[in-house]
């Protein structure tokens, strides 16, 4: 049966096609830097927003039109799910998808009824894989939904549900392994606090760092070899999160010795709810080497919310692939499309024009920023600006061959610093609009 009957298999038509259901920049095989762009982009859905997604809002019930969804979260409903995912990825032409194990399955009354659902849906995930080709880029546990997690989950003051998480996120662990995941996610959903008064900072995040410890011993144990990746998020649903952003992920890897077990999975919309571009984000990430993924959407200039929107913007996309590009790609991460369609776009044909532009939106990102790394004019920039630090003194400094007082001895006898360059912001900033 076709949960999308009136939907064919898109294809790319090109930039001069008209047909809303069909791609007009991404083309998988096109090769760009010496890869495909599908290997390049590795484009995954996320079964949150894109299969449990309802609609609702703090102010109203639920308006999208699922056919396919009852009134209960039934384990035949879940079932019956994996097939509209999978007919809605294989149309698609998405090589991955990403889920939390409660996206996928019901919770059960217990642990073990929980993980018994859960293996049951797994084992047709597993055979709509292996029948479509389609794979799972990343697996995660939802350890914010529940009530048991008010205080949080690995940072609870409740030592019972540390102990509840860690047994689901084994789990999801596992199930992540058996369907060949490339990655496993942690986002902090209520790692952070409400009131400081009432928090014991070090003591929660001893607990966070003990608890990612704890997952990797068990993620080699049972073989998985895929990448962790942490998510930065700033606020919501707490006040403030633990993994506010790049650099405070970065601190606290370092700080816990779990650089080498983590790298950040760096998503749009927090980069902007924490005050930074998505550029910045992407770049603090990849200087660290660290740069393992993307959660790909965009926020609302006037809403100070997460609001999870499709990217469209080419501004920013090419951002995103200017910075994907010098480190060669993203693999074995890729672009997930952790993006709603909006609640007024309810019918089931909008997630595929949602998908659609997305994916054309970093398509044409990824062509601009090529394009713009061939010509080379910001990398020549760039180098032009930092010259002085090429030869002389600057080089000097750099190789560390001067102190302080040897700095002042050439100072002396220079009199005075050499004059300042413009930095020539709206030149390049023109440039950058020459290739859009
Ligand atoms: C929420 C996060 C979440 C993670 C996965 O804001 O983006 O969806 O990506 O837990
Ligand atoms: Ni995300
Ligand atoms: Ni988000």
């Amino acid at each position: 049966m076709a949960y999308f009957p009136d939907v064919p298999k898109i294809e790319y038509e090109g930039p001069k096609s008209k047909n809303p259901l069909a791609f007009k920049h991404y083309n998988p095989t096109e090769v760009i830097e010496g890869k495909s762009m599908r290997d390049l982009l590795r484009f995954s859905v996320c079964y949150w927003h894109t299969f449990r997604g309802t609609g609702v809002d703090p102010f109203g019930a639920p308006t999208m039109q699922r056919p396919w969804e009852d009134a209960q979260d039934s384990v035949d409903n879940a079932l019956r799910r994996v097939d509209v995912a999978f007919e809605f990825m294989e149309k698609l032409g998405a090589p991955f998808y990403c889920f939390h194990d409660r996206d996928i399955a019901p919770e059960g009354a217990t642990l073990a009824e929980s993980n018994d659902i859960l293996d049951t849906i797994a084992d047709k995930l597993k055979e709509e894989q292996k029948r479509t080709g389609i794979k799972l880029l990343w697996g995660t546990a939802n350890l914010f939904s529940h009530p048991r997690y008010v205080h949080g989950a690995a940072t609870s003051c409740n030592a019972d549900v540390f102990a509840f998480a860690a047994c689901q996120v084994k789990k999801a662990l596992e199930v992540t392994n058996y369907l060949g995941g490339q990655n496993y996610v942690f986002w902090g959903g209520r790692e952070g606090y409400h009131s400081i008064y009432n928090t014991d900072m070090r003591r929660e995040l001893d607990h966070m760092a003990k608890f990612i410890q704890m997952a990797k011993t068990h993620a080699r144990s049972i073989g998985f070899k895929g990448q962790f990746l942490i998510e930065p998020k700033p606020k919501e649903p707490t006040k403030h999160q633990y993994d506010f952003d790049a650099a405070t992920c970065l601190n606290f890897l370092r700080q816990y010795g779990l650089m080498e077990t983590c790298k950040l999975n760096i998503e749009t919309n927090h980069a902007t709810l924490a005050g930074h571009s998505m550029m910045h984000e992407l770049t603090v990430a990849s200087n660290a080497q660290a740069l393992g993924s993307i959660d790909a959407n965009t926020g609302d200039l006037l809403l100070g919310w997460d609001t999870d929107q499709f990217p469209t913007d080419i501004y920013l996309t090419t951002q995103c692939m200017l910075v994907i590009l010098a480190q060669k790609g993203l693999s074995p991460g890729g672009i997930n499309f952790d993006a709603k369609v909006r609640r007024e776009s309810f019918e089931p044909n909008d997630l595929f024009y949602a998908h659609i532009g997305g994916m054309d939106a970093f398509a044409r990102g990824l062509k601009i920023a090529a394009q713009i790394r061939k010509d080379g004019v910001l990398t020549d920039i760039v180098k032009g600006r930092y010259s002085s630090w090429d030869s002389g003194i600057g080089r000097k400094i750099e190789k560390s061959q001067m102190t302080f007082k040897d700095l002042e001895e050439y100072m002396l006898k220079k009199g005075n610093s050499a004059a300042n360059h413009s930095g020539r912001q709206e030149m390049i900033e023109n440039i950058i609009n020459d290739y859009l």
